[in-house]
């Protein structure tokens, strides 16, 4: 399988791919921010990379249609937000439907869109966590891959709950890409996602302490 990663900015997420060695090419890696400290981190290990500065564009149109022109080039069967900032149009979405996922700060369909620690804080809950799933027009509501849950505690800030929640994210996102490439991954009619030959709650990853 060969896959284009999206970024914004640190890229530990796409060093948690990397370092899973998957089955799996990784034909680019491309920014939207060119100082995306991920962007060195891939050029390190070899692999093509592009900034495509968002500020340089009219709107949000012309600017994911040299996107789709750039990924295009590569002739991915699959494209992964990881940490990728920009809200995408639906005809970028549409372009790759089903060979779109996205790694999300919070346990989905709790807390869509951005800061979602902090507004976990404000409410209060008891879990957070993260979740991987396919990309749809609506932000943050596309089928489920899997989720991830870790406890708040008492003492938590954003970037305590957010250092927590980023090492579940290094989980799952690898899983979540194994599953793919493996053809493991059904979206069903009724939009949810079946992973085949499943053999527990493999879909579910349960962080305690
Ligand atoms: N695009 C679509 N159509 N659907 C999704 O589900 C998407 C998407 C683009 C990105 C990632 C998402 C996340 O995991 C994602 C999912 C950025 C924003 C946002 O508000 C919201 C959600 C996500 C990514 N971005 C602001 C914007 O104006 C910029 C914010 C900033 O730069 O700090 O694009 O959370
Ligand atoms: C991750 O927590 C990711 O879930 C989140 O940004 C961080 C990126 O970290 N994504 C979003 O908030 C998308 N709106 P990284 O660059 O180190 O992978």
């Amino acid at each position: 399988m060969k896959l284009v990663v999206l970024i914004s900015g640190r890229g530990s997420n796409l060093n948690a791919i990397l370092d899973a060695a998957l089955p799996v090419e990784i034909a680019a890696v491309i920014s939207n921010r060119p100082t995306a400290d991920g962007l060195t981190l891939a050029r390190r290990r070899g692999i093509a990379t592009h900034a495509l500065d968002h500020t340089q564009y009219p709107n949000r149109a012309d600017f994911d249609a040299a996107l789709m022109a750039l990924i295009d080039n590569y002739q991915p069967d699959g494209v992964v937000l990881a940490g990728y900032m920009r809200i995408l149009t639906d005809a970028f979405v549409e372009h790759y439907s089903g060979r779109l996922i996205n790694i999300h700060p919070s346990l989905l369909p709790s807390f869509p869109g951005i800061h979602t620690h902090a507004r976990a804080l404000a409410e209060g809950v008891r879990v957070h966590g993260c979740t991987v799933h396919f990309v749809t027009p609506q932000l943050d509501h596309g089928p489920i891959i899997v989720q991830a849950a870790v406890p708040v505690r008492a003492d938590d800030t954003p970037d305590s709950l957010a250092a927590r929640v980023l090492a579940a994210e290094h989980q799952v996102l690898p899983q979540a890409i194994r599953w793919w490439a493996a053809g493991r991954l059904v979206v069903q009619n009724d939009g949810r996602v079946n992973l085949r030959d499943a053999d527990g709650s493999e879909q579910a990853l349960l962080i305690y302490g």
